[in-house]
């Protein structure tokens, strides 16, 4: 059989990373290898990665639109006559109810199809719905909140190839291959020459993770402290005057009243309550303020996650604008942009205002918007509750809310409730199962693409850009509709126009994926087929440096609006209990979730490969604490909140501290599919939206959980 090899890049994690596709003489998918010669990753390839294989061709793949029945079954349906029945059931509800009923959720297999992602907001846009959400807003959304309310400094913070210090809080990116503010081409590499040419890595997690492993110091504190733990080490570095005060003199307006407003959170009682030696604080502030000169404190989903979360963020871009760790003028700027073009980046701060506090309001809540999508953390009860602005259509892009999103039960309720749910999506996934209409997009390697470029100045430290063109062929007999394709025919059936960056789409021709990119990339500084024609990716290596502040500008960073004075008031009332209190309590431990080496978030369930080296997703404990609770590696537990229960098997674990369980998301399937060893189970059974939700951007509690764990009667059977 004659084999041929193409190059590509992988498209499941923000690693990006570069492979050599095998394919045969019909361009099946036959292996995908790490590529050596990938001038940005270097050969590194993991276990979801090579299982693309697999994935391309499992038989449990969807290979035709399917509808669901009367009787909750689904029958394969032509493509065109199912976008029919979509268009017509669309225009109905919107005749009926308004646009806003119409609303999209994109989950992580959205973002990673370039093409499309233009497409689904000016689907939306053309019909008039604000109603765009997705998984951003139940993941790091505290950190457009922190841009909103302190400021942000277009020139970008200091890179980490530049710097000497890191100081990383609950990101683990040995395993999740992501974190703003590391270099993920290579993770394990990139740690090693780093730390090679003498940086000092600074690791704050509850567990000693695998990044940990590399920590010049690790501090291991109980989960949901770290704003508190943030603010005594600016606390310090004020005090000792370890911060850049020129810098702070010229660029941040209230740096009095930060340090006031600090003044509560001494050392010694946010060790007590986070349960960290006190002086683990001191040495964080000594080697970030002091002893090092250049980087930045960047977060993870732990954190930003737990317990004050938007607090939390508030307190890592306090910590890093009072120590300047920015690119200063006359300093060149690793990654401009690219693909999305550049302006001029001005070493100054820009005031981009407060998002939420203008646009569209949610109905549930009054909330706004942020990183201009709806809160995901409302969708359910947006679903819910009856009443004028009721979302009655959603369509899932390469998300699977029934698994993802956190209150579980109300998730799968809301979304069985629907007038109408499509889910663009290859797999039979618990979304789709409850999916009116189901369309099975193109699989990664048989589209052209781009790298995630909505993010590109975060993935890439060079401004680079990675193109490829399909390199296999869908199996044969399928009948698959694009994410995009879905969109502009729907569009146009409704009569609308589609509008992406700027440019009006032909309504009567479909673009295609290579018409779609270049549009995405019109404002690039090099003409589209330069960077789709590179071979190994494209590199634009003309230098661009910060330039001077306008003269006449007066933003400057504003370290303590009220709304952030109230949430210090909050945190100082709820945090500065010694935490013994807290343990005696109903929920004496704390659940925190971890990203798992074999699973994607809900990706991987249907993999077999996968599935063997991590069946299920274990309740990992420290020793100390089963040997307490009488508990034995793989007995049932029961793990209960103030708002669910889950029964999961323990596994020994000593890396993770003492009065912390740690279980990883986005196992389970449906509400009732018990079996835990064949789909783990879902800690978002644990997690309300009901309460617990942050201000602004609505996110819920899903680390840090209070919770009780009790062995079960029957635990060793089974
Ligand atoms: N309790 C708890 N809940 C969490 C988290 C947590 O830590 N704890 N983490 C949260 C976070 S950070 C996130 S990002 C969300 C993730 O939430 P989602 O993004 O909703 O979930 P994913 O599993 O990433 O969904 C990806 C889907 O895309 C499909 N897919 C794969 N390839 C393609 C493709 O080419 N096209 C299309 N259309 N689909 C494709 C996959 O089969 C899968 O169903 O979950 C959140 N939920
Ligand atoms: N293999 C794999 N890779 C992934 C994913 C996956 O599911 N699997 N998911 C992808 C997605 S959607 C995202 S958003 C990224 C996330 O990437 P990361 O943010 O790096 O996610 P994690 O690896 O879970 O690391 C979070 C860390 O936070 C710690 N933690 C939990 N609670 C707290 C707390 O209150 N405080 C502190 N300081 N730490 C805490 C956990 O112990 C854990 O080590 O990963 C992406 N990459
Ligand atoms: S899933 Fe694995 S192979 Fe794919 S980009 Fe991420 S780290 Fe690389
Ligand atoms: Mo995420």
């Amino acid at each position: 059989m004659a084999l041929s090899k193409h190059k590509s890049f992988c498209r499941i994690c923000t690693g990006h990373c570069g492979v050599v596709a095998t394919v045969d003489e019909n361009r099946k998918l036959v292996a995908i290898q790490g590529d050596r010669e990938d001038t940005q990753t270097l050969g590194f390839i993991c276990s979801k990665g090579t299982d693309a294989v697999d994935s391309h061709n499992s038989d449990r793949r969807i290979l035709q639109p399917l509808k669901r029945m009367d009787d909750g079954s689904f029958a394969p349906i032509p493509l065109e006559q199912a976008l029919s029945e979509i268009a017509s059931k669309l225009g109905v509800i919107i005749g009926r109810d308004g646009p806003a009923a119409v609303a999209a959720y994109r989950g992580s297999g959205g973002f990673f199809a370039s093409a499309s992602i233009q497409v689904v907001n000016a689907f939306l846009d053309a019909i008039g719905s604000h109603q765009m959400y997705s998984n951003l807003t139940i993941d790091q959304s505290a950190k457009w909140v922190a841009i909103g309310r302190v400021g942000w400094w277009p020139p970008g913070p200091q890179p980490f190839q530049t710097n000497d210090v890191a100081m990383m809080v609950g990101c683990n990116p040995l395993v999740s291959i992501a974190g703003s503010g590391f270099d993920t081409r290579h993770p394990l590499k990139r740690i090693r020459d780093a730390k090679a040419r003498g940086m000092k890595i600074i690791v704050i997690d509850p567990r000693r993770s695998e990044t940990a492993e590399y920590a010049d110091l690790f501090i291991q504190p109980l989960p949901g402290n770290d704003a508190g733990i943030l603010a005594a080490i600016i606390r310090i570095i004020l005090a000792e005057g370890w911060h850049d005060a020129e810098f702070c003199a010229r660029h941040v307006a209230d740096l009095d009243l930060l340090q006031q407003a600090l003044e509560p959170f001494d050392p010694e009682r946010v060790a007590a309550v986070a349960d960290v030696p006190v002086d683990s604080l001191r040495q964080a502030a000594r080697i970030f303020a002091h002893d090092c000169k250049r980087g930045t404190v960047s977060t993870g989903t732990g954190p930003s996650m737990s317990p004050f979360s938007n607090l939390m963020e508030h307190m890592v871009t306090c910590l890093n604008v009072v120590c300047g760790r920015f690119v200063r003028e006359g300093e060149r700027i690793g990654n401009p942009g690219l693909v999305l073009g550049w302006g001029p980046k001005r070493a100054q701060v820009m005031d981009v205002g407060r998002s939420w506090d203008t646009g569209p309001k949610s109905r549930i809540g009054g909330f706004g918007t942020v990183g201009g999508e709806m809160l995901t953390g409302l969708l359910a009860d947006e679903i819910l509750t009856p009443g004028p602005g009721q979302i009655k259509c959603l369509f899932s892009v390469g998300g699977n809310p029934a698994a993802a999103v956190p209150d579980h039960n109300k998730m799968a309720k809301a979304l069985e409730s629907l007038e109408l749910l499509v889910s663009l999506e290859p797999f039979m996934t618990p979304t789709a199962m409850l999916a009116d209409y189901i369309l099975p997009p193109r699989m990664p390697y048989e589209r052209a693409d781009l790298h995630l470029a909505l993010f590109e100045t975060a993935i890439y430290p060079d401004a680079y850009a990675r193109h490829t063109q399909p390199v296999a062929t869908p199996p044969e007999g399928a009948e698959l509709c694009d994410e995009w394709f879905a969109f502009w025919s729907l569009a146009s059936r409704l009569g609308r126009q589609l509008v992406c960056n700027g440019v009006e789409l032909d309504m009567q021709t479909p673009p295609g994926d290579d018409a779609l990119l270049a549009i995405m990339a019109r404002n690039a500084p090099v003409p589209w087929e330069t960077i789709r024609d590179a071979p190994a990716g494209y590199l634009h290596e003309e230098a661009v440096f910060a330039l001077p502040p306008d003269p006449a500008s007066t933003s400057r960073f504003t370290t303590l609006p009220a709304d952030v004075q109230d949430e210090i008031t909050e945190l100082r009332d709820y945090c500065l209990q010694p935490s013994a209190d807290r343990a005696t309590g109903k929920f004496p431990y704390r659940l925190t979730s971890r990203r798992s080496r074999h699973r994607f978030n809900t990706v991987g369930h249907f993999s077999p490969y996968l599935k063997r080296l991590m069946p299920y997703n274990p309740a990992y404990l420290n020793p100390a604490d089963m040997a307490r609770e009488g508990i034995e590696n793989g007995d049932w537990v029961e793990i209960s909140s103030d708002h669910g229960l889950i029964r999961a098997r323990a596994e020994a674990d000593d890396s993770v501290r003492t009065g912390v369980v740690s279980i990883s998301h986005c196992f389970g399937f449906l509400p009732g599919e018990s079996d835990f060893d064949t789909y783990g189970v879902s800690t978002n059974l644990l997690i309300s939206t009901d309460r617990d939700l942050q201000t602004i951007n609505a996110m819920p509690r899903m680390s840090g959980i209070p919770v009780a764990i009790r062995p079960m009667a029957e635990r060793r059977l089974g």
